[in-house]
């Protein structure tokens, strides 16, 4: 039987991850924070109905000793380091700790694999915020990075740490560089998400307005369900190497607005008020993958697409207030 272990395991792409390795038939272990442990009903809500499958263990990323600890403990043949302080916006207003965190924890992680457990294979959450303010379009696996946020800066990092890994030690380890991707089980704080229940609340009387930033930025959005195989599959190949993953098309929040409320028959605009607050001080304003590599090297597709991904979102937040969840 393989083994995993994901760092970051309680969030989004964690539990998507989990739940395809568990169907591959993998024992999944899960580093997570003690205080997570303390209160599971708000921290581990998308592990809730597979929990009982999982192997957790408590760790931090700001400790190489807890992380090492757990990676000799349990010898994985495949570890996915997906834990990050990974809100773009936090990163302006707390440089220091999006930097500590995200660039600390990619090394510990690196570090103790190649001390403890040389042979597991490493996977890098990488994202499209490397390449920031965009220098050409679309973007690919050759595209140079320009980052705009200490979030971009510290995914920089961790991605070089991670070819340096490969190059001087000959680990093997790959960089996902991911686009955005959401799903029902996105974080509260990500654009898609506060969209997608405010209109749930709206249709529901429970919001009277939604007050948004900078809605001309564009994005490629896919459906994070798809996303972890293509992490999964950076895992299985002969050699390690650095993949670009997105759909390809490209929509502005704007976009995802109106096919949003488009689909319980409201009109944004009645409802959308423009906060200067929410702007960030440099602003990421387009991104669109190239995915070619990816499709021909790993055989990936992505399945969901943007309208699926709407509907999706907001029918289950629908059903979130029906069920008076939130
Ligand atoms: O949903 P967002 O916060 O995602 P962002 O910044 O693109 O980052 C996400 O994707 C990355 C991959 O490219 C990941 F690495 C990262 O961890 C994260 O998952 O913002 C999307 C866009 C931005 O242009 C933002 O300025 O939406 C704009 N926006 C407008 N109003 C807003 C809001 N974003 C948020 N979060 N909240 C608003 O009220």
């Amino acid at each position: 039987m393989k083994k995993a272990l994901i760092s970051g395991i309680s969030g989004q792409d964690g539990s998507y991850l989990s739940e395809l390795l568990l169907s591959k038939g993998y024992e999944v272990h899960g580093m997570i924070r003690r205080v997570a442990l303390e209160d599971e009903t708000h921290r581990l809500w998308r592990l809730r109905h597979f929990k009982k499958d999982l192997i957790l263990h408590s760790a931090s990323l700001e400790s190489f000793a807890s992380l090492a600890k757990i990676i000799n403990k349990t010898q994985p043949d495949e570890i996915y380091h997906l834990g990050a302080q990974s809100y773009v916006h936090n990163s302006f207003e707390d440089e220091f700790s999006t930097l500590n965190t995200n660039i600390n924890g990619t090394h510990y992680m690196l570090a103790g694999m190649k001390e403890f457990s040389k042979n597991s294979k490493f996977y890098f959450a990488g994202s499209s915020e490397m390449f920031g303010k965009t220098l050409e379009t679309p973007q690919n696996e050759n595209t140079k990075f320009y980052p705009r946020s200490a979030y971009g800066i510290s995914k920089v990092t961790g991605y070089e740490l991670t070819r340096n890994y490969r190059d001087a030690y000959n680990c093997f380890t790959c960089s996902g560089i991911l686009f955005n991707h959401e799903s029902p089980r996105r974080g509260f704080e990500f654009v898609t998400r506060k969209i997608s229940l405010a209109v749930a609340r709206i249709k529901n009387g429970l919001q009277k307005e939604l007050n948004l930033g900078n809605i001309k930025s564009k994005r490629d959005w896919g459906h994070a369900k798809d996303y972890v195989e293509a992490m999964w599959l950076m895992l299985q190949q002969d050699k390690p190497a650095d993949y670009v993953i997105g759909t390809g098309k490209q929509h502005s929040v704007e976009d995802f607005l109106h096919a949003a409320f488009d689909h319980v028959n409201l009109n944004f605009k009645d409802y959308l008020k423009i906060d200067k607050n929410l702007f960030r001080p440099a602003e990421v304003e387009t991104l669109l993958a190239d995915s070619s590599n990816s499709i021909k090297k790993l055989g990936w597709k992505p399945k969901i697409n943007f309208e699926e991904l709407v509907r999706e979102m907001v029918d289950s937040d629908l059903k979130n207030i029906k069920d008076k969840i939130y």
